[in-house]
C-alpha cells in the first residue's frame, strides 16, 4: 500500500534520524540493509568489505516493500533487528533471543480479551489484526538503556483493534501480558522479572494515531519469534520496554495496571515513560543514544514524535517521568 499522502508517522526528516549517515534512495533500502549500508558508506572499501564479512550480514529476504515514495530512512538492517534484542523470557543477553527463541511456539495462537469491553473473548491473531487492515510504518525504537533503532514494522494501528473489541466508558487503562512458557522461554526460569511480563497504556495513549501492534517486520507478514511473535506493541515516544512482545492477554481496566518494570525498580523505570532527553535515568544521563549500529545522536523528546503525542500530557509535570 503506498501512502497517498504524507503521515504524522513520516515527518521526521532524515537528516534527525542520523546526521551522520547518507541519504539512501528506496531502491537501495528494498534490497540490501540500509543501516549497513549508511554505516558502510563512511568507511573506506574495504573496511566495509570485512565489516560486512565479520557481521554475517545477510540479504533480507523482503517481499513487495512499500513504505511510500517520499520515504528516504535508513533503515537499521535486518541483521540488527533480528539479532540485538531484549526479551527477557529468552536470556539477558542482547544475542539470547535470536539463539533461544527457535522452538517458541506462536501457532495456533490467541490472545483474551477481557474487562471493560463490549466484546471479550477468545481473539485469533488475524481477528484482532486483519491482513485487509495491515500497513508499513517505519518507527525509531529508543531502548531506555540509551541505544536506538529504526525499524520498519507491519500491523495494524492499535486503534483497529481497540475499536473491534469496543472497550466501555469505564475503560480507562489497556493492560498487556506476554506468553509464560518455561517449557520454551529459558529465561523464564529464574527469576529476573516477576513473570509474566506486563505493561499498560492509558486508553488514549492506546488509541493514539502512532499506537501500533505489529505483526511483521521488514515488508514480511511474520515477526521473527525474538521480535516477538505473532503480536507486539509499538508506542515509539515511549522507552522500548512498553513494546511488550508476544502479547496473549489484553485487560481493559479502570485503574493503573501493574507494569513488570515499574514493579521492578519503581524510581527507575515509571508507568509513562515517554523517551525525555531531560530526564535522566537514575543510572546513566538520557540526553544521548547509540544508534545502532555506529551512529551518535542528540536524544529528542518524545523520542521525536512530540507533535503527535505531546498534547496528551498537557498538566503533566514533565520533569517527573522517568
Ligand atoms: N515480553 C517482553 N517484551 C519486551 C521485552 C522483554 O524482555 N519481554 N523487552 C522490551 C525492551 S527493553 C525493548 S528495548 C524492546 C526491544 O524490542 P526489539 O528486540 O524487537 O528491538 O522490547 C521490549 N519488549
Ligand atoms: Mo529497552
Amino acid at each position: 500500500m503506498l501512502y497517498k499522502k504524507k503521515r504524522p508517522w513520516d515527518s521526521i526528516p532524515s537528516s534527525e534520524i542520523t546526521p551522520e549517515s547518507v541519504y539512501l534512495n528506496r531502491r537501495q533500502f528494498m534490497g540490501a540493509s540500509a543501516a549497513f549500508a549508511a554505516g558502510a558508506a563512511l568507511l573506506p572499501g574495504s573496511a566495509a568489505a570485512s565489516i560486512r564479512r565479520l557481521r554475517g550480514q545477510q540479504e533480507p529476504e523482503v517481499g513487495e516493500v512499500t513504505y511510500g515514495e517520499h520515504l528516504r530512512e535508513d533503515l537499521n538492517s535486518y541483521q540488527d533487528v533480528t539479532t540485538y534484542n531484549n526479551f527477557y523470557e529468552f536470556g539477558t543477553d542482547k544475542r539470547d533471543p535470536a539463539r533461544n527463541s527457535g522452538d517458541f511456539t506462536t501457532e495456533p495462537w490467541t490472545v483474551e480479551v477481557e474487562g471493560e469491553v463490549h466484546k471479550p473473548g477468545t481473539y485469533s491473531v488475524e481477528d484482532l489484526a486483519p491482513a485487509n487492515l495491515t500497513e508499513d510504518r517505519i518507527y525509531r525504537l529508543r531502548c531506555v538503556e540509551a541505544w536506538s533503532m529504526v525499524i520498519p514494522w507491519r500491523g495494524v494501528g492499535l486503534r483497529e483493534i481497540i475499536s473491534r473489541v469496543e472497550p466501555t466508558a469505564n475503560a480507562k487503562y489497556v493492560a498487556f501480558e506476554t506468553a509464560l512458557r518455561p517449557a520454551e522461554m529459558p529465561g523464564v526460569r529464574r527469576p529476573v522479572l516477576d513473570w509474566p511480563y506486563r505493561e499498560g497504556l492509558r486508553i488514549d495513549e492506546a488509541a493514539n494515531e502512532l499506537a501500533f501492534m505489529a505483526t511483521g517486520l521488514y515488508g514480511q507478514d511474520d515477526l521473527p519469534n525474538q521480535n516477538g511473535a505473532p503480536l507486539r506493541l509499538v508506542v515509539p515516544w515511549k522507552y522500548g520496554f512498553k513494546n511488550i512482545k508476544s502479547i496473549v492477554k489484553i485487560s481493559f481496566v479502570e485503574e493503573q495496571p501493574y507494569t513488570t518494570w515499574q514493579a521492578s525498580a519503581p524510581h527507575e523505570y515509571g508507568f509513562y515513560a515517554n523517551v525525555n532527553p531531560n530526564v535522566d535515568h537514575p543510572r546513566w544521563s538520557q540526553a544521548r543514544e547509540r544508534l545502532l549500529p555506529f551512529g551518535r545522536r542528540e536524544t529528542d523528546m518524545f523520542n521525536g514524535y512530540a507533535e503527535q503525542v505531546a498534547h496528551m500530557y498537557a498538566g503533566m509535570d514533565l520533569a517527573r517521568w522517568y
